[in-house]
């Protein structure tokens, strides 16, 4: 088998490809209802998963050494993005994701981290140009130093709170000069493990105070993006405040934070909610906050963040009818942010899982154009709902009846026909479309 080195471009195959460092399915310039499938699908690359995870678990150390031959910490950082701009251009991959920490050493005080965080930034900044990649969205790790055990805008410590918008500050700084589209809050410990000793009230009221601050100030600096909240139910704490997107939806609009603030989607935290990564996306999609995604899949027989590559052709395709339905990504893109697994441990199956995962939206692109094209479901679907665009159920959407008005239409009726939903046949449609 060839090795990674010898790998400068991976090719567009078609479907009956073998050479595994080859695509399938995903054709860049292929035009899908109107646009290239690098248009509709925007991928981007992690860099704590690809660049940095060497396959640690909480039982064992790295399977994959990731330090590119450097052992002091800013030539390692400098090595690593030397490594992820290669692998994007190979991959065909135009955009990025990082936090502070991934891509910068820490340092022993938030000025010091800020200075690594800056030199590394303009290194950045030469690489994009050079390759012609973008910045999706930029973060802080605000979960990993133990100064954030008990959270960061959520911690009982006020220096704490004060450090967190310190790393933010520095954290969109770095986003607005390397022309970041987006910024997300992914609120790591931002939650309780017991109720007990927490006083819930003032850490919401907190959160909110820190988005509007950060919110207000990227705005004067610029920055004209998408702020992006990325809701996850638990892990690492019990309870997580951005629990689900209806949960965020409504924090964000008791905030007053709706104008400036989407969701970006990661699809196992769906599946930890209890939720489908389509019910998540749909939630968006329906409360105008559709943003980004995070594209990974779970194990539901597990019940943590596995953050696997997604090969599931039923959920991408269900998650392309949600994107498409939204009228497309704007600000926003298709972020692995998911990790080859801890025995796929050489620089190959990087390659092999990315490939695996921009093959399934491909797939899922074209199938869930297919669905659209064809017609069938969302015809019944707006046939189903009929009833509103006519008469008395049209008066009801222009909010011209009343409660009282409705007993007058309603009472002397004798029948109230109910159409059959079909959901079965409207399945078996689903799966002739995606395999005949
Ligand atoms: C963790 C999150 C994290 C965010 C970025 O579960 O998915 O990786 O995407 O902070
Ligand atoms: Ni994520
Ligand atoms: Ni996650």
């Amino acid at each position: 088998m060839k090795r990674y080195e010898d790998i400068k471009k991976v090719p567009y195959a078609g479907a009956s490809g073998k050479d595994p460092f080859t695509f399938r399915h995903y054709e860049a310039d292929t035009i899908i209802l109107g646009k290239p499938m690098r248009e509709h699908l925007k991928f981007a690359m992690s860099w704590w998963h690809t660049v940095n995870a060497g396959g640690t678990d909480m039982f064992g150390g790295e399977t994959l050494d990731k330090s590119f031959g450097k052992s002091e910490a800013m030539a390692k950082c400098k090595a690593k993005a030397d490594f992820a701009f290669e692998l994007m251009e190979k991959l065909g991959i135009g955009y990025y994701c990082f936090h502070d920490a991934d891509v910068a050493p820490e340092g022993r005080s938030l000025a010091e981290s800020t200075e690594n965080l800056n030199e590394m930034a303009e290194y950045l900044l030469n690489k994009q140009k050079q390759y012609g990649v973008k910045l999706l969205w930029g973060t802080a790790n605000m979960f990993s130093d133990k100064k954030f055990m008990a959270g960061a805008a959520t911690s009982s410590s006020a220096d704490v709170f004060a450090l967190a918008a310190g790393k933010v500050k520095a954290a969109l700084d770095a986003t607005i000069r390397l022309g970041g589209n987006g910024y997300v809050f992914w609120g790591g410990r931002e939650g309780y493990d017991t109720l007990t000793n927490s006083d819930v009230g003032l850490e919401l009221d907190n959160l909110g105070r820190f988005l509007t601050l950060a919110r207000d100030y990227a705005r004067k600096n610029g920055f004209a993006g998408d702020f992006y909240i990325e809701p996850k139910p638990k892990e690492p704490t019990k309870h997580q405040y951005d629990f689900d997107v209806a949960t965020c939806v409504n924090f964000l609009r008791k905030n007053d934070l709706l104008q400036d603030f989407r969701m970006n989607v990661e699809a196992n935290h769906a599946t930890l909610a209890g939720h489908t990564f389509q019910h998540e996306l749909r939630m968006a999609r329906v409360n105008g906050v559709f943003g980004s995604i995070d594209a990974n899949q779970g194990d539901l027989l597990l019940g943590w963040d596995t953050d696997q590559f997604p090969t599931n052709v039923y959920d991408t395709t269900l998650c392309m009818l949600e994107v498409l339905q939204a009228g497309g990504f704007t600000n926003g893109g298709l972020n692995f942010d998911a990790k080859a697994r801890r025995a796929s441990n050489t620089f190959e199956d990087i390659l092999f899982s990315y490939i695996a995962g921009m093959d399934a939206f491909a797939l899922g692109l074209k199938k869930a154009a297919a669905i659209l094209e064809d017609g069938r479901i969302p015809a019944f679907v707006k046939e189903r709902y009929a009833s509103y665009s006519e008469g008395i159920g049209l008066r009801i959407v222009e909010g011209k009846e009343t409660l009282a008005s409705l007993y007058e239409y309603a009472k002397d009726k004798e029948s109230f026909p109910v159409e059959s939903g079909r959901q079965e046949y409207l399945e078996s449609i689903f799966n002739d479309i995606l395999f005949s």
